[in-house]
């Protein structure tokens, strides 16, 4: 097998992709951090990239934000400059830092200085990005490096040695959340449009000739010793070496223009699993660079309408979780973020996640991958973007692009999805079935998805999305007794699957406000939501055997600028099994207790 990454990736990714050089398993890596406190402006006009007549300023225009503050001298009048009065923390979303920040949609501009030691020099330098929601023009002393767009996926750009100085380097950073008809995701969405540089940025430092990426995966049905497959991408004529110790695997090659090819038998291997999350150390060298990752082995595959992990059934004991700490309204960014949110999980009884609607920060997969949750990531391909824009699905499919590059040496990753409740009409379905051919051209190993909708016919909860014909699980999103009628209602719903595959529920949920009681009629209080668990959960019991788990909405309210009932929401979406203080709804229980009896089967 010989994978032609470096031809397929801007044929798969499209040129609006994706990096034209990936740098796999950045905290691998040497790094210099640059997180910390940054300046700013908020700059609403875009006075600092436009001039009056709202042309891009000239990159040597005294004005532009990304040149000097400093005025030249006392007659010399600058309307701009950095103060240590203006700091934002990176990583970390803006609106939760300052008041005047919680509903900003606009540009702000971020600057620190650093200084780079010379150690540092006679390799390659790439200043890389964790995500910055949602656009980014980043400069460097003057120079601008570059621009990204999208939300949630990394980006780097390669910074040559002369335009770094000793001291003082002058880093810009324009990022402008506000949100666009013809961006992905949309206008509208259920949560909070969190905007600046929310995830880490650092200094990536690599020799000459160095590993860029790497693939290895537990091949299927490898027979009766396991076999791992995979490539490296290195410069070209240098020799890599990949080595497993623990498995006494060390194989050399020379690496050539394009990716290069290896296997390895690996008798004796323990697989990963969300029973034993075993993972190996897996070194790359080249003589000159070497990466270290932790790498767990399994294999996951749809057999008729099942679903298998390492060859044996899989139940989905899911939640949704939005890459949000509700109590303090922020984005999560950090490892310790990621515990909390997947240890609350793992309270829960669950075995796997559903990271909606966006990837989620790349210490939740790693935190996932040691603590054996499986993970389904998305895109924010979200309700109702712009179907019929071919620049739109080259923005989605470089951010696909992006998570799966991200990723891929993930364990815990199991599913990729392409989106969220998109509406069926023959444009979006060549859209989406586009995007699913993407991911699996670029990721053969892992299940594709994408959450759908439930339509009624004649009765009958009917799953016929045409799309349904082109994911390897079909899933749907269902709101029975909440967006619609009563919870009891479920009890006399009829089922009609229209694919003999998977059937996973991708959510379903009622909001309660923690605290607010009333029998179980009572909207918004927790004996509702209760209510609705219980006859869910003893309808799950009804499903045909294609049914293969649930990923509930959701772990924990969550900030929604939609939810504006005065009492019961306040800008919150409470759907949360937990509130926004972390306490318990009456709910969690039930879901826990189904949990259980399915963990047991
Ligand atoms: C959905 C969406 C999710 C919403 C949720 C809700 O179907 O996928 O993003 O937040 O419903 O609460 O209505």
């Amino acid at each position: 097998m010989r994978f032609l990454y470096s031809l397929l990736l801007p044929f798969l990714c499209g040129a609006a992709a994706a990096q034209e050089l990936s740098l796999a398993n950045i905290p691998g890596r040497r790094t210099v951090s640059l997180n910390g406190r940054w300046n700013y402006i908020v700059d609403p006009y875009e006075t600092g990239f436009y001039n009056y007549r709202y042309q891009e300023r000239a990159y040597n225009d005294r004005e532009a934000y990304w040149n000097s503050d400093v005025p030249d001298n006392r007659t010399d009048r600058k309307e701009h400059g950095w103060s240590n009065k203006y700091t934002l923390q990176v990583p970390g979303d803006w609106n939760a830092q300052q008041p005047k920040f919680l509903y900003y949609e606009g540009t702000v501009w971020y600057r620190r200085t650093f200084d780079f030691d010379p150690k540092g020099r006679g390799g390659r330098v790439f200043l890389h990005f964790g995500a910055v929601n949602y656009e980014a023009h980043v400069y460097l002393n003057g120079r601008k490096l570059g621009s990204h767009k999208g939300g949630f996926t990394p980006f780097h750009f390669e910074v040559a040695d002369s335009a770094l100085k000793e001291k003082g380097n002058n880093l810009v950073v324009k990022v402008d959340n506000k949100r666009s008809a013809q961006e992905v995701p949309t206008l509208n969405t259920d949560w909070w449009n969190y905007g600046g540089i929310t995830r880490d940025v650092s200094l990536v430092l690599v020799p000459r000739s160095f590993i860029q990426d790497y693939s290895l995966q537990l091949l299927r049905g490898s027979g009766p010793v396991d076999e791992i497959g995979g490539w490296v991408r290195a410069t070209p004529g240098s020799t890599v070496r990949i080595e497993i110790p623990e498995l006494g695997l060390r194989q050399e090659l020379r690496a050539t223009g394009d990716s290069t090819a290896f296997r390895f038998r690996a008798a004796g291997l323990q697989r990963w699993s969300p029973e034993r999350p075993k993972r190996y150390r897996v070194l790359l060298s080249n003589g000159s660079d070497r990466v270290e990752d932790q790498i767990g082995f399994r294999t996951v595959e749809v057999q008729g309408s099942s679903l298998l992990l390492n060859g044996k059934p899989l139940f989905l004991r899911g939640i949704s979780v939005h890459e949000e700490i509700p109590q303090q309204a922020r984005r999560a960014h950090s490892r310790a973020d990621a515990l909390q949110l997947l240890g609350q999980a793992k309270e829960l009884g669950c075995n796997m996640v559903r990271l909606a609607h966006y990837p989620h920060n790349e210490h939740t997969v790693r935190a996932a991958d040691s603590m054996g949750l499986l993970v389904w990531s998305e895109i924010p391909v979200y309700w109702t973007i712009d179907f019929n824009s071919p620049l739109v699905l080259g923005k989605a499919k470089a951010q696909l692009c992006d998570m799966v590059i991200r990723d891929r040496n993930r364990a815990s990753v199991i599913i990729w999805s392409v989106g969220n409740e998109t509406p069926v009409h023959p444009a979006r379905t060549r859209f989406m079935t586009e995007l699913v051919r993407t991911a699996r051209a670029l990721d053969s190993s892992r299940l594709i998805s994408a959450a759908l909708e439930v339509h009624m016919i004649n009765g009958k909860h009917t799953i016929d999305d045409p799309l349904g014909a082109e994911t390897d699980i079909v899933a749907v999103n269902e709101y029975l007794g909440w967006y619609g009628g009563l919870p009891s209602d479920a009890r006399k719903a009829v089922w009609d699957v229209r694919y003999a595959k998977p059937l996973f529920f991708s959510e379903t949920g009622a909001e309660a406000l923690h605290g607010f009681h009333g029998d179980s009629l009572t909207r918004w209080s927790e004996e509702y939501q209760e209510w609705f668990y219980r006859e869910q959960v003893a309808m799950m019991k009804r499903m045909p055997p294609q049914y293969v788990g649930i990923s509930p909405w959701i772990l924990n309210d969550f900030r929604s600028p939609r939810r504006n009932h005065p009492v019961y929401q306040e800008g919150w979406n409470n759907k949360g099994l937990y509130d926004q203080k972390g306490r318990k709804k009456k709910a969690f229980y039930v879901l826990k207790a189904y949990y259980e009896e399915m963990s047991r089967r």
